[in-house]
């Protein structure tokens, strides 16, 4: 079999540089230039006057000079876009400042000084959403990485820590809910004017801060902690959403709970606050007592939210709720350490959904995003370690890698400590940084301390990029099992050379005959090449290797495919047995990509994976959560990884085919799965969403097999649907199809939801990542729709980064789908930088794909770069991009 290769490393182009148009303050920040900020600012007072087109912020600070460091005659307070309109200094108007681009210089000469600060700003103009925007008549915050510069002159680096004391004040018909971080001090109002006074008494660095006014209703509940503290709860909604905020509330207590039980780790104020807004970058933000989401994962209910909705509800109130201590309690002294709150705080997320939902599904979820996501960024141009060591702008460090695969290197230490052992470690941790701003050297040090384990070469995994490639090969003597091991890590931009990590490999060896193994092994491949001998078989056994993918590597070995029949049916590891289906068939595309299969070969491959999917529809001992994931075909992204130069329209016809005679060949058994599955009434259990994910995949096989069939079951559980899963899923089949059905379908749809643009971007996704072959069009009349705006950033992604992913439309051999997304992030950019920069990184596959596209695509990143004018953001993607 194929498997992923090593990327060509990029090589510089000087020519390329030049013509770029570099963007004012796009200097490379570097990790080893960090130093101590040399003033403590130990107390924040701010005092907002609200408007939605112009906020007076004032702000006092009380900055004393930081022992720690070395002294400074200056305070440099740094701003972006803001105008001074008065500035203090202990009480009289300063002299001694200064402009510095943006950054606000003050020479101070004593050792404890107050300054006073004057800022106006227009929330109604910030179409970027970083510092205090507007949002549907509301007024809210996002501070995380670098947006608190936006709203007044601070040092607003993380390891700057205060506590905060805010008055806010505004129109009380206007706002009527006036909240801010920590406990609410106290409130009042004079004629249509009302404010509030907040306390924070935790100090945290100025990305913590957060502030919301606006008119809003609360679903409100509380929580008492184990040390009997009651915690008032809230989840802000605007008027209207109230009816989809359980399932938020239930989760938000669900991780309060489960923080105690696993982590040891107790809510520390008397309120929590949660604020959907529809208007957001990201997904959520931990800010301190007031977490701020996107509405996507917040609201849920039945009729308007899937399963995969549900979980991502659950999963991200987790998320944000766990960062109060991965990340507000100890926090990260400089933003390369931001692996350190989200690695961990992703592994916490994670452990929590197993906990709570089916753990292999889990598991195998969280794989596949690795997979689909941080496999590509790890073998592209911009790779990056998940302690990088520079950056123009740190908004396009919040990736895949810093996140998932930060997670999975910190899930490597639990397992090779084993969960007790790592408890300790994550105990000693917690006690040992609580209130400082650390590093990852910190974190690993205490688990190595707590834990009792050796980190010292698997501090590797923080430094080097790149995804591992273990190569194994079996042979047998006599009634020994030899395993010879070899790791191999890719260059990537910057790293030519790699030296060998730890990587923890959980195996088994099964005899053939009793389809049983005795015990699974940890083997620890730490060194280059590595050889383990296995006594007691008589014959040779099938390896099953990377058990609950314990390493995020990549497995390169000479594997039968009657030996991945063995395991996809026999593995009782559910991740293993996933993987040797997934292996089946990425085995087969592969080959029948690159044209290595006579057509006898190819029906003979077809023919096992046949048997292989009709076993797992029968086999009865499985749930359908977990049928569903073993009858999931590779995605067009891993297909993608594993060839050296990608052919998307091969890979993509190749898949279709596949699907179409696994559709063909199981036909009557999948129409059966599909009756007994709507059988079920809904429920939110694990056996009726089982049902409701199996359902919609036996359709996909049929409507690659049989369209006209497909197309009638489909739109009967599309006009029978009681829940948005089995709505969903039967759209989304039959928006890939060319039948009657489908326009009448997607009309009643939009006309049903109109009004609820979580659902209506639905529909533009549905559309533009269908298997239709006409969504180039599609994809154009709907950028014209009037529901269509460059203003909010999930209308955006729904349509083009359900494109993006689209292979046909995307891919299209003309340049056509490249284009428009080259035009998006040209629009885009002066709107809203931090979306448009995520849209390089398509393009910057081009190094992957074949030829002609590969140009094609080259030549609409230089298309970009020329522009001028650019973001930093976008400048810097599209110049690692371009290599
Ligand atoms: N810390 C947040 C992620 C986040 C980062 C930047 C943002 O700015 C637009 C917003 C959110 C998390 O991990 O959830
Ligand atoms: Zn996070």
């Amino acid at each position: 079999m194929d498997i992923a290769r090593t990327p060509a490393t990029p090589d510089g182009n000087p020519e390329m540089a030049d013509a770029a148009v570099e963007p004012k303050a796009s200097a490379i920040i570097r990790r080893e230039d960090y130093t101590p900020f040399p003033w403590l600012v130990p107390q924040v007072h701010l005092s907002f006057e609200l408007g939605v087109e112009q906020t007076r912020v004032t702000s006092r600070l009380t900055v004393e000079r930081n022992p720690a460091a070395d002294a400074s005659p200056t305070i440099r307070l740094n701003g972006d876009g803001l105008k001074l309109s008065e500035l203090q200094v202990d009480g009289e108007p300063c002299s001694t400042h200064a402009m510095d681009g943006d950054d606000l210089v003050v020479t101070l000469p004593g050792e404890r000084h107050e300054l006073t600060i004057v800022t106006q700003i227009d929330p109604a103009a910030n179409s970027q959403l970083m510092g205090l925007y507007a949002s549907n008549g509301m007024l809210c915050t996002q501070c995380e990485a670098e947006g608190f510069r936006r709203i007044t002159f601070f040092p607003d680096r993380p390891d700057v820590l205060s506590t905060y004391t805010v008055r806010m004040s505004g129109p009380a018909a206007q706002f009527p809910i006036l909240l801010c971080n920590g406990n609410k001090a106290d409130s009042g109002g004079d004629g249509d004017t009302h404010w509030a006074e907040w306390h924070d008494p935790w100090p945290k660095p100025a990305y913590l801060f957060a502030l919301v006014a606006g008119d809003l209703v609360a679903r409100s509940d509380s929580f008492t902690t184990t040390g009997g503290r009651t915690v008032e709860l809230n989840v802000w909604v605007r008027d209207g959403d109230l009816d989809r905020t359980e399932h938020a509330m239930e989760s938000l207590k669900r991780s309060m709970k489960w923080d105690e039980e696993v982590f040891g780790r107790e809510y520390d104020l008397d309120l929590f606050n949660i604020v959907a807004v529809s208007d957001f970058n990201m997904g959520a933000m931990e800010n301190k007592g007031l977490n701020v989401f996107n509405t996507k994962y917040v609201l849920a209910d039945q009729e308007t939210a899937t399963d995969g909705d549900f979980d991502g509800v659950e999963g991200v109130i987790g998320h944000e709720y766990f960062h109060n201590w991965s990340g507000n309690r100890i926090t990260c002294r400089d933003w390369f350490q931001l692996s350190l709150k989200e690695g961990f705080t992703v592994l916490r997320d994670q452990l929590f959904s197993q906990d709570m939902d089916s753990a292999p599904v889990k598991r195998i979820e969280d794989v596949r995003i690795l997979r689909g996501v941080q496999f590509p960024e790890d073998s592209g141009p911009l790779a990056h370690s998940i302690r990088p060591d520079s950056y123009r702008e740190i908004s396009n460090f919040y990736t895949p890698t810093i996140y998932n695969k930060g997670a999975e290197v910190i899930r490597m230490m639990r397992t090779m400590a084993g969960e007790e052992a790592f408890r300790k470690g994550t105990d000693l941790y917690f006690d040992r940084h609580d209130g400082e701003a650390a590093t990852c050297e910190d974190f690993i040090t205490a688990i190595e301390d707590g834990a009792g384990l050796d980190l010292r070469q698997f501090r590797l995994w923080y430094s080097q990029a790149g995804t591992p490639k273990v190569s194994v090969a079996v042979t047998h003597d006599g009634d020994t099992a030899a395993l010879t091991f070899k790791q191999d890590i890719p260059a990537t931009p910057g790293q030519a050379d790699k030296q060998p990590m730890p990587i923890p490999l959980r195996i088994a060896l099964f005899d053939r005959e009793s389809g049983k193994h005795d015990g699974e092994h940890l083997v620890m491949l730490d060194t280059a090449e590595k050889e383990v001998r296995f006594a007691g078989f008589a014959a040779p056994p099938v390896l099953s290797i990377n058990r609950g993918f314990s390493a995020p590597v990549t497995i390169d070995r000479a594997v039968s495919r009657d030996d991945l029949v063995f395991l996809a049916a026999k593995d009782d590891d559910p991740f293993a047995r996933y993987e040797a289906m997934q292996d089946l068939m990425v085995g087969h595309l592969v080959s029948a990509v690159a044209g290595e299969m006579d057509s006898a070969e190819r029906d003979a491959a077809r023919q096992d994976i046949a048997c292989a999917f009709a076993a797992v529809l029968e086999d009865d001992r499985l749930d359908d959560l977990m049928r569903g994931e073993l009858l999931m075909m590779p995605s067009q992204a891993y297909l993608s990884e594993q060839m050296l130069l990608a052919e998307p329209g091969r890979i993509h016809e190749e898949r279709e085919a596949l699907k179409a005679a696994l559709g063909s060949a199981l036909e009557s058994q999948l129409l059966t799965l599909h009756k007994r599955a709507s059988a079920l009434p809904f429920a939110l259990d694990q056996a009726a969403k089982g049902a409701r994910k199996v359902k919609t995949v036996a359709l996909t096989y049929l409507a690659a097999a049989k369209p006209d069939t497909a197309s009638d079951l489909a739109e009967k559980q599309y006009s029978g649907a009681d829940n948005m899963t089995d709505r969903q899923g039967a759209l989304m089949v039959l928006a890939g199809l060319q039948s009657p059905a489908r326009t009448g379908a997607l009309l009643d749809f939009y006309n049903r939801y109109r009004d609820n643009p979580l659902v209506v971007d639905k529909w533009f996704s549905l559309q533009a990542s269908s298997l239709h072959p006409q969504v180039l069009q599609h994809v154009k009349a709907l950028r014209d729709h009037p529901d269509f705006t460059l203003k909010n950033p999930n209308r955006v992604r729904a349509l083009y980064m359900a494109f993006a992913a689209s292979p046909h439309a995307f891919h299209a051999e003309d340049g056509e789908g490249y284009r428009m997304i080259a035009d998006l992030i040209l629009e885009l950019d002066p709107i809203n930088a931090q979306t448009a920069a995520r849209f390089v990184t398509p393009l910057g596959r081009w190094q992957r794909i074949e030829p002609a596209r590969s140009a094609l695509m080259r030549g609409e990143l230089e298309r970009i770069a020329e522009a001028g004018n650019l973001s930093r953001d976008t400048f810097e993607q599209v110049t690692r991009s371009l290599g």
